[in-house]
């Protein structure tokens, strides 16, 4: 396969410093090779940068970084729909606001292949507030609720092409929502893995399940992974930690079900902050887990039921 390589400096969505060095550490702890080395042929196109950013109001007097997050959204929207179009674009983060762009651009990309686009979010939080109910004024909180279509947006945003559908978004991982997202989410169709569930029924049952769904849909999967999605223990360098998380195993398995699946069309992967690593530990499980969805096998084994 063809994998495209994005490097997207974005950190004014996070309340904390430091995701802009993301893409760096993606690479330092050798992203490319880890992709070559399973015969795919990769091309990195380096790290894109805004230039314009106009000035904007909004009367929620939380919101931080509004218009830079404006103009990341506008860019990235237009270099995921271009990047998409030949191979598969794994998008390196930065935090988790610029899937407000990624997801649309792929989503407009699907559109035109006349294929529905599902996401799978991998993450402890639902990033479902709108502009008026975010407390924090955290931008990386906002992106399923824009890119999914919910109101607020209008007018700051850049207007929808293609929203994507909330049945076809499956959130796992999920451990902390505020009350503002739980009533609104609670409104969608979107589905709600928190990890009760994954502690009750295994995250394999519920995945096999959104991925039975994607494929009778011949749809395309835009797969957005959070770092907080992990376990503190073994993922540290994120701002938001909490704890509970997804295990090492768990992760892996996750990765190595979305290969076999064949579905997998893009890839965010967000929130890594390597200020506060531990030698570079969560940068290599990220790099680890790529490498498990791009299809790093232990013994070559398919997933199979038994
Ligand atoms: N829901 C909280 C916390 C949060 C969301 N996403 C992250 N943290 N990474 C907020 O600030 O919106
Ligand atoms: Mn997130
Ligand atoms: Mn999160």
């Amino acid at each position: 396969m063809h994998c495209r390589l994005i490097g997207i400096p974005l950190q004014d969505g996070a309340s904390r410093l430091g995701c802009e060095m993301g893409p760096s550490a993606l690479r330092v702890a050798g992203i490319r090779t880890a992709l070559e080395e399973l015969g795919h042929d990769v091309t990195d196109i380096g790290n894109i940068v805004i230039d314009d950013v106009s000035e904007m109001r909004h009367p929620n007097p939380a919101l931080r970084n509004l218009p830079q997050i404006v103009a990341w959204t506008k860019l990235l929207s237009e270099v995921a729909y271009r990047e998409s179009s030949n191979g598969m674009p794994i998008f390196m983060g930065g935090d988790h606001a610029l899937s407000a762009g990624t997801v649309p651009g792929v989503a407009r990309r699907a559109a035109e292949q006349g294929r529905p686009l599902f996401v799978l979010w991998l993450d402890a939080h639902t990033d479902f507030h709108s502009l008026d109910s975010t407390t924090s004024g955290n931008l990386h909180g906002l992106p399923v609720a824009y890119y999914t279509g919910r109101a607020g947006f209008d007018g700051y945003f850049p207007p929808l092409t293609h929203p994507v559908d909330p049945a076809k978004v499956c959130m796992i991982g999920i451990r902390s929502v505020d009350t503002a997202e739980r009533e609104a989410i609670k409104q969608t169709g979107v589905t709600v893995h928190d990890m009760r569930t994954i502690d009750e029924h295994g995250v394999a049952v519920l995945l096999r399940r959104f991925l039975e769904q994607v494929d009778a849909a011949n749809g395309l999967l835009h797969v957005s992974l959070d770092v907080d999605f992990l376990d503190p223990s073994i993922a540290p360098a994120v701002g938001t930690t909490v704890p509970g998380g997804a295990t090492f195993r768990e992760a892996h398995l996750v990765m190595e079900m979305l290969h076999d699946s064949g579905l997998v069309s893009s890839l965010d992967l967000v929130e890594l902050n390597p200020f506060l690593d531990e030698r570079g530990r969560t940068a290599t499980l990220l790099v680890d887990l790529t490498a498990s969805l791009m299809g790093r096998t232990v013994m070559d084994r398919p997933t199979r039921s038994y």
